[in-house]
């Protein structure tokens, strides 16, 4: 158990601004920043990538943790194939929808944790209590990242709009804030 947490069954429901209504047509996904061409996909193509299921525990800086949520998406690594990056590339920011502005969230992060099967924009999940189901909007429908369970989950941007590719690291929305740059939960890593 990460220190200072304890065990919720409940998924909680935490974020800043409105719930992001999701609109196929205008929706896209930009792979920008430190890359030789940007790329921009539809929600149909991203959906298209082949997708991963892993059974991950997340643990937010609230002090709540969920164990063993299975999800079902798409890794950063499938994301990779299709940008071609700069050299010496070695963080992210993962931007999130916030009260209609689609850059308005991010989270930034070290990119070589993230090449795993348990770094996943997911739109699906079930746990010991539920069925296979869809992301409700809350948390983050259509497709909301959910970081490994070395990062505390404001790392994981719902209403997912993008990722910066970046040589150096980058505060995001609560890191600018005065949260933790790395935020890893084993190491309590909460603020700086
Ligand atoms: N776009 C966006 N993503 C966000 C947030 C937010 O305010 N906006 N909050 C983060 C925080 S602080 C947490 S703890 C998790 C919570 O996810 P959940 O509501 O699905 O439990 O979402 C993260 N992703
Ligand atoms: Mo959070």
């Amino acid at each position: 158990m990460a220190p200072g947490q304890f065990e919720t069954e409940k998924w909680p429901i935490l974020h800043k601004g409105d719930v992001y209504s999701f609109n196929r047509t205008f929706w896209d996904f930009r792979l920008f920043g430190e890359v030789k061409e940007e790329v921009r996909l539809s929600f149909k193509e991203f959906m298209d990538l082949p997708k991963t299921i892993t059974t991950i525990d997340m643990h937010c800086v609230t002090t709540w943790s969920k164990f063993g949520t299975t999800f079902e998406g798409i890794r950063i690594s499938e994301l990779l194939k299709l940008v071609e990056l700069n050299e010496d590339v070695k963080y992210v920011k993962i931007y999130g929808y916030y009260n209609g502005d689609r850059f308005g969230y991010s989270a930034n992060l070290p990119l070589e944790p993230l090449m795993g099967d348990d770094a996943l924009f997911v739109y699906r999940w079930k746990d010991h209590h539920h069925d296979w189901q869809n992301l409700d909007p809350k948390h983050g429908y259509p497709l909301r990242f959910i970081p490994p369970e070395t990062f505390y989950l404001w790392k994981g941007t719902k209403w997912v709009s993008g990722i910066r590719f970046m040589k150096e690291d980058e505060e995001g929305f609560w890191e600018e804030l005065g949260y933790s740059m790395t935020a890893n939960p084993f190491k309590e890593e909460r603020f700086r």
